[in-house]
């Protein structure tokens, strides 16, 4: 059976996200980042980059939540796009535009803003600047199309549900105000029952929540430099 290396945060629920559209069959991993277990050798083995998510399908090791989505597409043939050249292209271009805009400058801008030591300055203004322009160009592709490759619900668009729910963290409390196009996307899908079993995953296993010291160490572990070297 499929294994999905799981914490409930933005990567991994888009991937979950398609399992449950589907009906595939899995076991869900929980994987708690706070305390660390992504270092873990049984996880390093699986996924050495440290992140959740990943899957073991068989023989078929996956990692990297925009991959993992594709490999599922296409063992499964649905929620893909048309496939002809010019489509392919139009998905792989929106799919990869979430994986390397969406999600790290949406995640950097959350850590910046929300974890970050001071002088951060910069760094807030930089990552809240790529974090709105990113959200945006996705906000005027839903301007006159209801999904993002137009009126197919595609892989696409649980990439952008993945992040969508965190908007309001990632760019500030009134962010849909800016938005309304990517609000409408997010209700959408929150709406439909698979999404629904994705908000209930989180219920199933006791995730550390606190970010403490501990936690800290485990996610953000660039600050051991500067005890190391002396410099904090
Ligand atoms: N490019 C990766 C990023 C994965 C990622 O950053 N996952 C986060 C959860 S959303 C994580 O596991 N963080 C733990 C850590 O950074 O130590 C993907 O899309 O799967």
């Amino acid at each position: 059976m499929i294994k999905l290396y799981y914490h409930p945060s933005p990567n991994p629920a888009k991937v979950a996200l398609f399992l449950e559209e589907t009906g595939l069959e899995y076991q869900l991993v929980p994987v708690d980042t706070r305390k660390g277990e992504q270092h873990l050798p049984a996880f390093t083995s699986i996924n050495p980059n440290a992140k959740t998510p990943a899957l073991v399908d068989g023989d078929a090791v996956v990692f990297d939540s925009n991959a993992i989505l594709l490999y599922l597409a296409e063992k499964t043939g649905q929620f893909l796009s048309g496939d002809t050249p010019a489509a392919r292209a139009e998905m792989l271009s929106w799919l990869m535009f979430v994986a390397t805009g969406i999600g790290p400058y949406s995640g950097q801008a959350v850590h910046f803003k929300h974890f970050a030591p001071e002088p951060k300055v910069y760094a807030v203004n930089r990552y809240d600047f790529e974090a709105w322009r990113h959200w945006k160009i996705v906000d005027a592709r839903l301007a006159d199309r209801r999904w993002m490759l137009g009126d197919r619900y595609t892989l696409v668009d649980m990439a952008v549900w993945g992040w969508a729910r965190a908007v309001p963290f990632v760019l500030g409390a009134d962010a849909w105000q800016q938005l309304a196009n990517v609000k409408r996307l997010l209700d959408e899908v929150n709406a439909r029952p698979a999404a629904q079993r994705v908000e209930a995953l989180k219920a199933k296993h006791a995730y550390k929540t606190e970010m403490d010291d501990d936690a800290r160490k485990a996610m953000f572990p660039q600050n051991a430099r500067f005890t190391s070297q002396g410099a904090a």
